[in-house]
């Protein structure tokens, strides 16, 4: 594991276990048996590719540990309508806090001003937190397989699909891609940033793509910038996409999240 990822996950191990005193898993799943059904995430990525679309999961960032605060008028609320009103196909919400400042009322507060289907984006080490993400009005979870063994993965992805919810298993490199071709769920995301520099490369989802097993859908993550960086990934199959700090950062969020 990269430093950065030891150091999260260590604080994270922390955040769950005092989670878990605050806020029983009793009092969770209640919360979660009251919320709406969830929103179909991977069926709204399935049905913009379709009708021969890109399929964009654009995400509400405030700030990340390679390139500091994003946006300093930062309003989840505003930039999640902004990012619906330009067409986009999802939200991916950081919830996060020490690395992203991002936080569940972040979640919260998205879910109510928009009706696109919402993943909420975290370390996910623990059940415990599928259950809590759905309580807060999550549609999908993602789920690194950098930070967790093969047998956490299975215990996350089968109280997700308890929920309904979907979960986007991510990969990097084609060790890792190989063990999420085991599990259940056919969204794959492929991260363009290593970890352990900070770098993005668009050849690192070019070069695993294909590797990747029939039946699956791809999301393209990190690093996308331009229209050209679309069509490259496209030129690779890839035409599902997680764009963050290049929509979040500009001002005309909507427009850049139409183009
Ligand atoms: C978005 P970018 O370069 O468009 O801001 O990247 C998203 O891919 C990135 O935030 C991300 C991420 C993650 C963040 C991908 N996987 C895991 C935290 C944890």
């Amino acid at each position: 594991m990269s430093d950065l990822l030891t150091r999260i996950t260590t604080y994270k191990r922390e955040e769950i276990a005092e989670a878990k005193r605050q806020r029983p898993l009793a009092a969770l799943r209640e919360r979660a048996a009251n919320m709406a059904p969830p929103r179909g995430f991977l069926a709204a990525i399935e049905q913009r590719q379709r009708q021969g679309e890109y399929a964009l999961i654009a995400e509400v960032k405030k700030k990340s540990p390679s390139k500091g605060l994003i946006r300093a008028d930062f309003d989840p609320a505003e930039l999640a309508r902004a990012y619906e009103a330009g067409g986009a196909t999802c939200v991916s919400v950081l919830t996060d806090g020490p690395s992203f400042d991002g936080s569940l009322v972040h979640l919260d507060v998205v879910r109510t001003t928009v009706g696109l289907p919402l993943l909420r984006k975290d370390f996910m080490l623990d059940p415990y937190q599928v259950v809590e993400s759905r309580a807060w009005g999550a549609d999908a979870i993602l789920l690194m397989l950098s930070t967790v063994d093969d047998d956490t993965a299975l215990a996350i992805e089968d109280a997700a699909r308890e929920f309904g919810m979907d979960v986007l298993v991510e990969v990097h490199d084609g060790e890792e891609l190989e063990r999420a071709a085991r599990l259940r769920s056919r969204l794959i995301g492929i991260n363009n940033r290593d970890l352990k520099t900070m770098e993005t490369s668009l050849a690192t989802a070019e070069n695993l793509a294909p590797q990747v097993p029939e039946g699956k859908v791809i999301v393209g993550e990190s690093g996308l910038r331009t229209p050209e960086d679309l069509k490259r990934m496209a030129a690779a199959g890839i035409t599902a996409f997680l764009v963050g700090e290049s929509l979040a950062r500009v001002p005309d969020v909507e427009s850049a999240t139409r183009a």
